[in-house]
């Protein structure tokens, strides 16, 4: 297991790499370059400046996240071939710069969704949280708040190029249901683990945000069941997951240890964000401490799944509360994020001990 943390780049991150580097027992980032449109390739240049920088500030960087999938692959329209070439090269870019997994999504138009970006809780802390009733009927309407409450960071998923097109983009996923975007993905999947194969880059899908359709839109990667469809899909190791489990955990009819046990046993976890929330209410919830205790998941338990499954690849902690009087990308300071990383640590080396392998 290593033990990671995602950095957005120079600039664009309140977090800087010497920070990243003090926390003990973090190896490395997970990184990107945001600045690249979605769809083109990522340059090697741009790559090996972003990995040396990285390894200057004595990190590795060995997953990204994200290397984002044009809209046109999941529409499944002509264009989306040349989208796919380029995907192809870059993970080749990738790989040659010793990147091991790439972190992706397949959600429609959105990459995650929230209701508030910035709930207090009764710590004085404040926390992403999301409750159904509160979310704005008009997509358009929840882009401009989630862009107003950013605190001038751009929010992953939420990059406004992007969703200038919103009612245009809506209007081409009027004809795409989960049949239509399964197959879609598999299209996408077919294309690309050949070459993944080759440069040695796993693919690591990450969970529907929170784990429910949103705003109509069809959304395929959010149950055990359609987990294991997406792992055949394609069949081979390189087809994998980035295992949340707070975007899973959202749902409480997902039993979040069975379900890493099953595809960590099976070696398809690649990238896990292991963080804690708590359950409100029907599809009411809101983001915590990583603590067991101040949430609705058990962080012992999954820990021992991954664990237990003799799990190899990265852990991050995910979003962490804003505390401290920090000022960051929602769910992206340090304070809280570093100690979600000594936690999940502490739970690690009690289980080494516990059960040596
Ligand atoms: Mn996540």
């Amino acid at each position: 297991m290593k033990m990671i943390l995602r950095w957005f780049g120079e600039g664009d991150d309140s977090v800087a790499l010497w920070q990243i580097r003090q926390i003990p027992g973090v190896s490395g980032i997970a990184g990107a370059l945001q600045d690249i449109p979605v769809g083109e390739v990522w340059p090697q240049e741009r790559i090996d400046a972003l990995k040396s920088q990285v390894n200057q500030a004595g990190l590795e960087m060995e997953v990204i996240e994200s290397v984002n999938i044009h809209d046109d692959i999941k529409l499944g329209v002509a264009s989306r071939d040349q989208y796919i070439e380029n995907y192809r090269q870059t993970i080749r870019n990738l790989g040659k710069a010793g990147v091991k997994v790439i972190c992706y999504n397949f959600m429609p138009v959105f990459d995650w969704t929230r209701s508030d970006l910035a709930k207090p809780l009764a710590d004085g802390s404040t926390v992403l949280s999301y409750e159904e009733r509160l979310i704005p009927k008009d997509p358009l309407k929840m882009m401009e708040e989630i862009e107003r409450n950013a605190n001038g960071f751009s929010m992953p998923g939420w990059e406004p190029e992007r969703l200038k097109e919103l009612k245009l983009l809506f209007e081409k996923y009027a004809g795409v249901d989960a049949e239509k975007l399964t197959a879609n993905l598999k299209y996408f999947l077919e294309a690309v683990i050949p070459v993944c194969e080759e440069a040695d880059v796993k693919m690591a899908i990450h969970p529907d945000d929170p784990a429910w359709p949103i705003f109509g839109l069809p959304r395929i990667v959010n149950s055990r069941e359609n987990l294991m469809t997406l792992v055949k899909l394609v069949d081979s190791p390189y087809n994998g997951l980035t295992l949340c489990t707070g975007s899973l955990g959202s749902n409480p009819e997902n039993n979040v240890p069975e379900i890493i046990r099953e595809f960590s046993a099976m070696g398809r976890i690649h990238f896990a964000h292991v963080r804690n929330i708590k359950i409100e209410g029907y599809r009411n919830f809101h983001e915590v401490s990583h603590l067991s205790s101040d949430g609705s998941l058990d962080m012992f338990a999954i820990m021992k799944a991954l664990y237990d499954t003799g799990f190899q690849g990265y852990i991050r902690p995910d979003h962490g509360r804003m505390i401290w009087g920090e000022k960051a990308r929602p769910g992206y300071g340090l304070y809280d994020r570093a100690l979600g990383v000594t936690y999940l640590n502490g739970l690690w080396e009690a289980l080494t001990k516990m059960s040596p392998r």
